[in-house]
């Protein structure tokens, strides 16, 4: 079948709207008309080069859709069925995946790596050459085949252009706070970098009751959105530097967890240099392939200082998104607010140069 989807052929170039063929799913694979592919800094990451991709592929790993057909031996899902595609690819047997850590499996790595599914083909194609799937699952196509490993049911009165952002801006943001630092009631919490899942750091903080929760970014609009999320208070750090008025705002103490959600080595070392002892720096936003941050090691030893990282809000998606959709449902977890603009997929060029100008708390592509 033809699908309109969104290539990136080369480094550099923006994304090129194309009639791909798509071939039928294969056994366990699953085909998903997608209806909403969300905007994430990390497919801009894809265009720029900072984040290495097999190319040409289709971008695109935040979305929702309807299963249009499934390939033999196929049985959590059936045609009709409204599902969210998991970005990271699970196997489900392999060391991680046993031990809850399905964000952390090989084979999901290998198809991100090689943009190609388990047995090593892709089902895209444009004039008889392959093109390749991004992180498994290349939202931003009208019709996409992804392994029934990467596919979550989701109940069908949730709109899918909400849903959509469940898939990565939230259950990163949110994960990160919640499954990754364990974000405990009455902590103090920072986060470098609101938008799409920043937002969703603030808002992870708020839901594991923090108590003081300072949002740090560079536009004025986008503090405005983290007071909505449950920013207790806001730090502009074009305004001068972001640490020592957050150390300022606990009183010289610092905080148990900072959270850096943009991806450059300066705020990561803003991020750790504004904990407390024994607090914890949690890294989500992604750099460069060879990017080095340098910490002093006296705070690591004689601070208990923590650095690490979260890919995927180190999520068990197939427990965790069904929470969080409780959680909307309750009125707890916003979704509604984060959604501020919604393209057609045809303009999704615009979509990624609105991101890029900061204009945004999510946005997402329909098709
Ligand atoms: P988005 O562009 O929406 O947000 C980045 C925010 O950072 C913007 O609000 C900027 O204004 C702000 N910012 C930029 N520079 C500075 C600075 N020096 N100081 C303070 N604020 C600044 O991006 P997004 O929310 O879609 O993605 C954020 C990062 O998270 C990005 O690197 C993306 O690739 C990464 C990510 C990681 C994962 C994961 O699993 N770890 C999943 N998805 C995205
Ligand atoms: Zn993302």
């Amino acid at each position: 079948m033809k699908a309109k989807a969104a290539v990136l052929f080369e480094v550099g170039q923006r994304l090129d709207i194309r009639e791909v063929d798509v071939q039928a799913p294969r056994a366990g694979e699953v085909l998903i008309r997608m209806a909403a592919g969300g905007v994430c800094h990390s497919d801009l990451h894809a265009m720029t080069g900072h984040l290495v991709v097999a190319l040409p592929a289709i971008l695109g790993h935040e979305g929702a859709g309807v299963v249009a057909d499934v390939g033999p031996g196929v049985t959590s899902v059936k045609p009709g069925d409204h599902v969210i595609p998991l970005w990271r690819l699970s196997c489900g047997v392999c060391e991680y995946c046993s031990d809850g850590r399905p964000a952390l499996c090989n084979a999901g790595m290998q198809v991100r790596m090689t943009g190609r599914l388990p047995d090593g083909t892709t089902r895209f194609s444009l004039d008889g050459k392959e093109i390749k799937h991004f992180a498994g699952v290349s939202t931003f196509s009208e019709y996409s085949v992804v392994p029934e490993g990467a596919v979550l049911k989701i109940p069908p009165e949730l709109p899918l252009d909400r849903a959509a952002l469940l898939g990565c801006a939230v259950i990163t943001g949110v994960g990160a706070v919640i499954n990754c630092a364990r974000v405990r009631p009455g902590s103090s919490v920072v986060v470098f970098g609101t938008g799409g899942v920043g937002l969703n750091a603030v808002q992870g903080a708020r839901i594991a009751g923090a108590e003081k929760i300072v949002a740090v970014d560079l536009l004025d609009r986008k503090l405005e959105f983290a007071k909505k999320f449950g920013a207790t208070h806001t730090v502009n750090a074009a305004q001068g530097d972001p640490v020592a008025q957050v150390r300022a705002l606990t009183g010289g103490r610092g905080v148990d967890y900072a959270f850096e959600v943009i991806g450059l080595p300066k705020t990561i070392r803003q991020a750790y240099d504004c904990l407390a002892k024994r607090g914890m720096a949690v890294v989500v936003g992604v750099t460069p392939m060879t990017t080095e941050v340098a910490v002093p090691v006296m705070s690591l030893v004689f601070e208990e200082r923590v650095l690490t990282g979260s890919i995927y809000g180190s999520s068990r998606p197939r427990i965790d998104i069904p929470k969080l959709i409780d959680l909307y449902r309750a009125g707890t977890l916003k979704l509604d607010e984060l959604l501020t603009r919604t393209y057609p997929f045809k303009e999704i060029n615009e979509a990624y140069a609105a991101l890029e100008r900061g204009e945004v708390a999510r946005s997402v592509v329909t098709f």
